[in-house]
């Protein structure tokens, strides 16, 4: 059993601070905000997802998790805070990871181990983090001990995934690697690929940049289809029954915290990076895409009201961050038009999010913006007549459309717009 401070109780650094303290090491959970830290020691979760509250009553019951505002001294120090991205510089913005190494320094002692698991651009761990530890007066790998292992778990099964994923554990020296695949192996399922911190650097912006490419190429293709007429959808469904293609689905842009940034991070000091940075053009574009798609069916209708469901980043969660559906509004309120907003999980945003019924009433058209598992098999019936004019526009391919076509709407779908 080791003694560890995890720096961040968030989405990603409260999940693991419980599994540590529920496989059999004393943890001490930081965070800056005291409302987060305040809920935690009255055993509440600051945030919901299925099985987190259950992990936090065993972990409390075991006596192995307390939250604290102030970092104190430990066997091993885990950092899981937030990498913004600096829009100006389009550069990983570190202010939040540099302060938590910073509140580590002064407890910092000989044998410790330091963990990056937040998001990082290559060389961060030899060079910055490295910097930063050795005001404490220790050397690293000779004193202390740090490893880069990024975390992978996907919003929305975040539990499952940290306990079945692969892990990726790039220390700075063989015996950092070492004692960071001792640590995680307590509650890891999955394999531990174990390399160097500056790879698992780049692994980690690799695989978001791949996901965030091919979502490029599949919204490009989409486009495409639309020029030509015919249903992006099925020509990728069969695509992708080829054994060595996987194209993935095209949308009104990316959004989250990860995907839409982390490309980013790998451009800031590359020499070449033409392809990632046309991708995420192409991605940040969509919503402009979609605007075109709803000009094109309102034409000709004055002062037009449309109603977006849906603005969650992706399906069946409550995640706004970094979501297109906001670039979307903002463009369809720059053209004049009336924007009401349904979404059965965003309870509260920066728009007001109204109820179904209320959302739907004298609407001139549906814009469907998340994947959410009730659009699926959602009936117009259920609002009645309430819209003024029947048009829906699903840029997630997500409808029943039979549903939909039955009260007799006009349906367009992104990377279909002619043809169902
Ligand atoms: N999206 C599409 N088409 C697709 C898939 C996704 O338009 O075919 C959109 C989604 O709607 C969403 C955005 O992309 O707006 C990102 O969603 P996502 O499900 O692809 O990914 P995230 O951001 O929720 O989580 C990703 C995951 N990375 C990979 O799958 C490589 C997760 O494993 C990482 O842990 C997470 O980023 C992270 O924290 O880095």
């Amino acid at each position: 059993m080791s003694k560890i401070c995890v720096l961040g109780q968030g989405y990603i650094g409260l999940p693991t601070a419980l599994l540590l303290a529920n496989n059999g090491h004393e943890v001490v959970g930081i965070d800056v905000n005291k409302r987060v830290v305040d809920s935690l020691k009255a055993g509440k979760m600051p945030f919901e997802e299925k099985g987190f509250q259950e992990l936090l009553d065993g972990a409390i019951a075991k006596k192995a998790f307390r939250a604290e505002s102030l970092v104190e001294e430990a066997d091993a120090f885990m950092v899981a805070v937030p990498t913004p991205f600096d829009p100006e510089l389009r550069m990983a913005d570190l202010k939040y990871v540099v302060s938590a190494c910073e509140m580590i320094v002064p407890h910092l002692r000989r044998g410790n181990l330091v963990i990056i698991e937040s998001t990082i651009p290559p060389n961060t761990c030899e060079k910055k983090i490295k910097q930063i530890l050795e005001k404490s007066t220790l050397k690293m790998c000779e004193d202390f001990y740090v490893s880069h292992c990024p975390e992978r778990a996907i919003p929305g099964n975040t539990l499952h995934e940290m306990v079945y994923n692969d892990r990726v554990i790039g220390g700075i020296n063989e015996e950092s690697t070492r004692l960071t695949a001792d640590l995680y192996s307590s509650f890891v399922k999955g394999d531990l690929h174990l390399t160097t911190s500056t790879t698992a650097e780049m692994i980690k912006l690799m695989e978001n940049t791949f996901r965030d490419v091919n979502i490029a190429l599949a919204n490009e293709f989409a486009q495409i289809a639309d020029d030509y007429g015919i249903d992006v959808w099925k020509a990728i469904e069969i695509a992708n029954k080829h054994p060595r293609v996987n194209i993935l689905k095209p949308g009104p842009g990316v959004g989250g915290h990860c995907i839409a940034i982390d490309p980013w991070f790998l451009t800031e000091n590359a020499n070449n990076s033409s392809l990632i940075m046309m991708s995420r053009q192409i991605n940040d574009s969509m919503p402009q895409y979609v605007l075109k798609m709803v000009k094109e069916m309102l034409a000709g209708i004055e002062n037009p009201t449309v109603t977006v469901f849906g603005v969650a980043y992706k399906g069946d969660i409550a995640d706004t961050r970094a979501t297109p559906a906001k670039k979307f509004i903002k463009l369809a309120e720059k053209e004049g038009y009336r924007v009401k907003i349904y979404d059965p999980f965003v309870k509260e945003w920066c728009y007001s999010i109204l109820g179904l019924e209320e959302a739907v009433e004298g609407s001139d058209c549906i814009v469907v913006l998340t994947d959410h598992s009730e659009f699926r098999e959602m009936s117009p019936e259920k609002f009645g007549g309430k819209m003024k004019k029947l048009n829906i526009i699903d840029t997630r391919n997500i409808i029943n459309i039979a549903l939909w076509k039955e009260s007799r709407y006009i349906i367009k779908t992104i990377g279909n717009c002619f043809g169902q």
